[in-house]
């Protein structure tokens, strides 16, 4: 099928939009509501309008691009200075209704309004005042995310991205004409709302609109505090999570001299505590396994965790009693290495460094607290931790590589990196739920059958010891989650173990990742082969095989699930 944009014939596919179409030849409309990794184009910003005239027509019609469909013979002309005036009138309304304080927004430089302005020519505003902007709420209330509604431009994306991906539906469009914003049904706070806090709707808004809480100025008062001892920990997906900015692959390295750079004490690895959590949780699973108590489900993502709380209470039960690695490092890190080290514990502050959002709210948690004092002090998301890497005028890719070296907490196995990507828990413990069950290790430590992408996927092993086949399920993103949850409750599936992570994709594409214009999940695949090229890279591939972890055993916790275990390791949940 053939037609002319801009007076170049070119040929375009069934089902193309005009914005699809001039997209594949490099032809640039631009585009704001619209966001094509989400299926997602409502035509409500109006920036895409472009002028086209049908086969057999004289006149031409002004359209949105992203939403009118190609048609033979069709010409499309997309800088007329008709639509030129109209792109930039079109901005300047939006303009008009949008707290312009750029200088200062967390999208600064990183922000598809300022693009469109830049692209429609606006080199003044006329509308620098925004009253009814300035007067929309700004809600501060939630522990992980927060949202300016005066920074707005009401595309939906949020809206679309938290109902069709996550299947949660957390979010609205509430009010009429000027005062037409986005809503949390119910309220962020107090549990009302069905937010689970997986920070997927950031992902996707294209202004400083959304937003992680930023905790970046807490950090630096504990960094320039001589009294505070800092203790900085980073999740499995934080070391890849600079790869597409940075064109480092693996960051790891640098993340460490970066830290050391700006004044941590101590500088400890959340893989560590991955492996250490499958010494937990693949224990308490071969138990159920062996009680017959199925399924047990993964509890280490708290965006899945509080879906559970909210949505289906009764398989609480069933969650895995483990604390999350960042949790449990916290946990040891205030314990057995503050006693380690001769470090007063009323002195540290733990501060993590993770790909997420629900992680701010995980470490408020009062059950994950000793005596009111939380294990995890401070929870920066990859784009603070950027921030911060900023205002203390570092820059990482100009680092030199540097290593972990507490000899108390310290060293991954290659089960401990896989865990920021979906199918890693899975695999990490069928490595050692094989080795606990039969004394020897599984024969092939990559378990490639649980390697896939589809959003739910099973597998059957076969785990000896006399025991039956095992069943396992993974799923990622929660509508995948709740179809499995829905499956398991009707009797549809049977399943001995499930792991599941809030976001598509796991921790890889989790919400505190670095956002890019114009993308979801930018860079994930290459992300996910990292994390599997670190594990085959590793010596030791099995979290039970990590020399650290043996020694912690043998030094401080006893047996997986001892007491001591049970104590610092071990959590509830609440309805
Ligand atoms: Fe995750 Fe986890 S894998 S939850 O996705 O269990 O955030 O990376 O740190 O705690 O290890 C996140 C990642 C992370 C925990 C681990
Ligand atoms: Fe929806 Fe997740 Fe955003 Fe909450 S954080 S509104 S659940 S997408």
């Amino acid at each position: 099928m053939e037609a002319l944009i801009n007076g170049k014939p070119i040929a375009f596919e069934a089902g193309d939009t005009i914005l699809t179409a001039a997209r594949r030849v490099g032809c640039y409309i631009p585009s704001l509501c619209e966001l094509a990794d989400i299926d997602h184009a409502p035509g409500t910003c109006r920036v895409c309008l472009v002028e086209e005239r049908r086969a057999g027509q004289t006149a031409t019609h002004v359209v949105t691009a992203c939403n009118t469909p190609m048609e033979e013979g069709i010409e499309v002309f997309t800088r007329t200075p008709k639509i030129r005036e109209m792109q930039k009138l079109q901005t300047e309304l939006l303009l008009a209704d949008h707290d312009q304080d750029c200088a200062t927004c967390v999208r600064h430089g990183n922000c598809e309004l300022q693009d469109v302005a830049q692209f429609v020519g606006l080199q003044q505003s006329r509308f620098a005042n925004p009253i009814w902007a300035k007067s929309r709420p700004v809600d501060r209330s939630s522990l992980s995310i927060t949202r300016d509604m005066g920074k707005c431009i009401r595309c939906q994306r949020c809206v679309a991205v938290c109902r069709d991906v996550q299947g949660i539906d957390a979010l609205s469009i509430t009010e009429r004409g000027i005062g037409t914003c986005v809503e949390i049904r119910g309220t962020l706070v107090g549990g009302e709302s069905e937010c689970v806090s997986c920070g997927q709707c950031v992902m996707v808004c294209p202004t400083g609109a959304l937003a992680e809480r930023d905790d970046t100025d807490r950090v630096i008062d504990h960094l320039y505090d001589p009294d505070i001892v800092t203790v900085f920990q980073f999740a499995p997906a934080v070391r890849v999570g600079f790869a597409d900015s940075l064109g480092i692959d693996n960051a790891e390295g640098q993340i460490i001299t970066a830290l050391r750079k700006m004044g941590a004490d101590i500088v400890i690895d959340t893989n560590f505590a991955a492996d250490l959590v499958i010494m937990e949780e693949g224990t308490e699973v071969v138990r159920h396994i062996r009680q017959g108590k199925r399924p047990t489900f993964t509890s280490c993502c708290p965006g899945w965790v509080n879906f559970v709380e909210k949505n289906y209470p009764d398989i609480l039960p069933h969650l895995s009693s483990a604390r999350s690695p960042q949790q449990c490092l916290g946990s040891l890190a205030k314990t057995y290495l503050a006693e380690k080290m001769e470090i007063d514990p009323a002195r540290m502050r733990v501060i993590s460094i993770m790909p997420c959002t629900a992680k701010k709210d995980e470490m408020n948690r009062p059950q994950l607290a000793k005596n009111g004092v939380p294990d995890v002090d401070v929870v920066l998301t990859i784009r603070e931790f950027a921030r911060l890497l900023r205002r203390e005028g570092i820059d990482l890719a100009a680092l030199e590589p540097g290593t972990f070296d507490n000899p108390h907490l310290g060293g991954y196995s290659g089960a401990g990196a896989i865990f920021g990507t979906t199918g890693g828990v899975m695999e990490a413990a069928v490595r050692s739920a094989y080795f606990l069950i039969n004394g020897k290790e599984l024969p092939n430590a990559e378990v490639t059958a649980l390697r896939s992408f589809e959003n739910i996927r099973t597998a059957t092993v076969a785990v000896g010891g006399g025991l039956p086949d095992v069943n396992l399920a993974i799923c990622h993103g929660l509508k995948a989650a709740r179809d499995v949850v829905e499956g398991v409750l009707s009797g549809k599936y049977d399943f001995d173990f499930i792991e599941v992570m809030a976001c598509p994709g796991g921790c890889v594409t989790g919400g505190g990742h670095l956002r890019h214009k114009k993308a979801y999940q930018a860079g994930a695949p290459k992300k996910r082969v990292t994390l599997f090229d670190i594990d085959a890279q590793r010596v030791i591939r099995q979290s039970h095989n990590n020399p650290q972890i043996q020694h912690l055993y043998s030094d401080y916790l006893g047996e997986p699930m001892s007491e001591r275990a049970h104590h610092l390791l071990h959590t509830w949940y609440t309805d």
